[in-house]
């Protein structure tokens, strides 16, 4: 009998210590933390998810999806993608991976980036002006109406300054067809106005203003074309949202505004907002901006 209890004992030992997957209680919680262990491909992540459950900071399912949920970047959203491949072969791969995501339509749309995505305290900032328009949130992440909210969100309107939605590739390129419409990679909550005078003007810096606030200006360039500049803390925000457009709809950039948007995306790399953001779009869109999360893909890419 004592044999006995000192063979489960060390059987017990053996499992627990060569099967770190042990800190989980019960069995159903055990196998299906195996499972999802196991489906993490990147090796590196694996291990260090591993060690997290060993040292028994994960121990349930919901602390480690909740771990897989904020490494998802790092666990396989990129595993399709041959890390030594460049130019149009990365661009095809990219857009492979980018494309058919779930279109929440126009109206859906507005409301999760004003609501949500966008809504910091119930104010929600003009990309181009930084001015903050008060917006209730009256829908949740999947667009749907909040239980017991009356909807009909409320935009401050006034004269000429009222909240609306910018299309950083013109609505006009594309006819205002879907998906592209309603795709929030490249919609921007913005202020009327400044989103007005930009209309479909070419990004690029601008030489001779005619127009400006808060940095963002219209003017003319050096080569004398009209043209519209982004104030500077969103420069790279709207650089990656073109590159995006671009490898998402297989569109080319004119050479004259890559130029500027490239200096943007180096002069304003992602921060915690817009890494934010692109993981809350991928939460309703199911697909996410590569160059917010790997923005070295940029410089493999030679031509958008
Ligand atoms: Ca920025």
């Amino acid at each position: 009998m004592r044999k006995l209890s000192l063979c489960l004992l060390a059987m017990l030992f053996a499992v627990c210590v060569l099967n770190p997957l042990c800190a989980f209680e019960n069995e159903k919680e055990h196998a299906e933390a195996v499972k999802k262990v196991n489906e993490i491909k990147d090796q590196k992540t694996r291990s260090e998810i591993l060690d997290q459950i060993k040292l028994g900071n994960i121990d349930t399912i919901k602390k480690l999806e909740q771990v897989l949920s904020e490494s998802k970047v790092e666990y396989g959203y990129y595993d399709s993608i041959d890390r030594g491949t460049r130019d149009q072969a990365l661009k095809i791969q990219l857009g492979k991976l980018i494309r058919n995501h779930t279109s929440l339509g126009y109206s859906g749309a507005r409301k999760v980036m004003y609501g949500i995505l966008d809504n910091v305290n119930g104010k929600v900032e003009g990309i181009y002006s930084g001015t903050k328009f008060p917006y209730k949130r009256t829908v949740m992440l999947d667009g749907k109406a909040m239980p017991g909210v009356n909807t009909g969100a409320k935009i401050a309107r006034g004269q000429k300054h009222f909240l609306n939605c910018e299309h950083v590739w013109p609505q006009s390129f594309f006819n205002k067809k879907e998906p592209m419409r309603s795709d929030i990679h490249h919609l921007m909550s913005a202020d009327a106005v400044p989103n007005g005078i930009r209309g479909h003007f070419p990004f690029s810096v601008v030489k001779k203003a005619y127009w400006s606030e808060n940095g963002s200006k219209h003017g003319i360039d050096k080569n004398g074309k009209q043209c519209f500049e982004p104030r500077d803390c969103r420069k790279g925000d709207i650089a990656r949202a073109m590159f995006y457009f671009s490898v998402r709809y297989n569109k080319p950039i004119r050479n004259f505004e890559e130029e500027s948007l490239r200096k943007w995306h180096k002069m304003d790399p992602p921060d915690d907002k817009e890494k934010k953001r692109n993981d809350g779009i991928e939460k309703v869109q199911k697909n996410r901006n590569p160059f917010i999360d790997h923005p070295e893909m940029v410089e493999k890419i030679s031509d958008f």
